[in-house]
């Protein structure tokens, strides 16, 4: 990272992608027409070859009129068995305890706050290629909202509700959440893949509006199949929702989700993390935690922000 920090941007997103903010088609049917990638979750092709959007023209359309994209292996390799351990460890070391300082979840274990728990997780939040795709969902100005962890248990027998994160619909300025979703094991269509339909970011709508409940299946819905190793991005606007968990083992997988600096934290960072953690944060950690903007003291300090779903 070179040059001054710009209060509010994120310099390792690197700037080649001014994002005009999103447009808002209110009411606009889901499911336009696009290129023929409809039954498939994953860009074909040589895309693993080519991380970066800017390198991706498919990729960042997908992005854009789907909702959503998956970089194939971006992680794979000592990057992935890392966070697997780290994320297992942490899961046998707080038992029942994991994810009380966010919600817990029938079926499911989560953990939270995980910039506090190790540094392979505060890398991912600052990982360039992820945040240079996280801009083209909301734009220059955005910051950490929170990073956890979701373990769907075995034959869990529950599917979530289809839903948008934070109850979020975009405003007049556009869209203003987006979630990655860093596969930490293979998903595959029985073991409790995110599910998600298709071009409904461009609805203005929660599923709540069209469906009577949300849990259903919904006919456009697909589920997001890849390697672990895998990461997806997506407009966290578009209806989706962990589905059930039809085999033994379980499937985990890490959220790191980003909102726009104008709007709340899920978690309120600057109060969630440890005087050590603090005191081994970059300048850019900083900003993205956004532990020195007051802005976000006045929107985040205030505590029950929902996830969505869980009320
Ligand atoms: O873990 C997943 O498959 C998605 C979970 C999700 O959407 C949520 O917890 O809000």
């Amino acid at each position: 990272m070179d040059g001054k920090l710009v209060p509010g941007t994120i310099p390792s997103a690197g700037g080649w992608y001014l994002a005009p903010p999103a447009p808002v088609v209110p009411n606009k049917k889901y499911l336009a027409p696009f290129e023929g990638h409809w039954h498939s979750a994953i860009v074909p092709g040589t895309f693993s070859m080519r991380w970066r959007p800017e390198q991706n023209p498919d990729g960042v359309s997908m992005l854009r009129n789907l909702g959503y994209v998956i970089l194939e292996g971006y992680f794979a390799g000592s990057r992935l068995e890392q966070l697997q351990a780290w994320t297992e460890a942490l899961f046998q070391s707080e038992g029942a305890e994991a994810g009380r300082e966010f919600r817990t979840e029938p079926g499911s274990i989560r953990l939270a706050n995980l910039v506090d728990k190790g540094a392979v997780f505060r890398e991912l939040i600052v990982d360039e290629t992820i945040l240079a795709w996280v801009q083209i969902v909301l734009g220059q100005r955005f910051k950490l909202s929170s990073l956890n962890a979701r373990k769907a248990l075995g034959d869990n027998g529950v599917r979530q509700p289809l839903h948008c994160d934070m109850g979020a619909v975009p405003d007049a300025d556009g869209y203003w959440v987006c979630n990655t979703i860093w596969m930490l094991d293979t998903f595959h269509q029985n073991n409790g893949p995110t599910r998600i339909v298709p071009g409904t970011h461009l609805s203005g709508q929660t599923p709540g509006h069209e469906m009577k409940d949300p849990c259903d299946v919904h006919p456009e819905e697909i589920y997001l199949q890849a390697p672990a190793g895998s990461v997806a991005i997506i407009n966290a606007h578009a209806w989706h929702g962990g589905t059930e968990n039809r085999v033994p083992n379980p499937r985990t997988a890490l959220h790191a989700f980003y909102v726009r600096r104008d709007k709340p934290q899920q978690q309120y960072q600057k109060k969630l993390l440890s005087d050590d953690t603090v005191a081994c944060l970059s300048p850019e950690q900083r900003e993205l935690l956004a532990l020195d903007d007051p802005e976000n003291d006045r929107l985040s300090a205030n505590p029950g922000q929902v996830s969505g779903f869980m009320k």
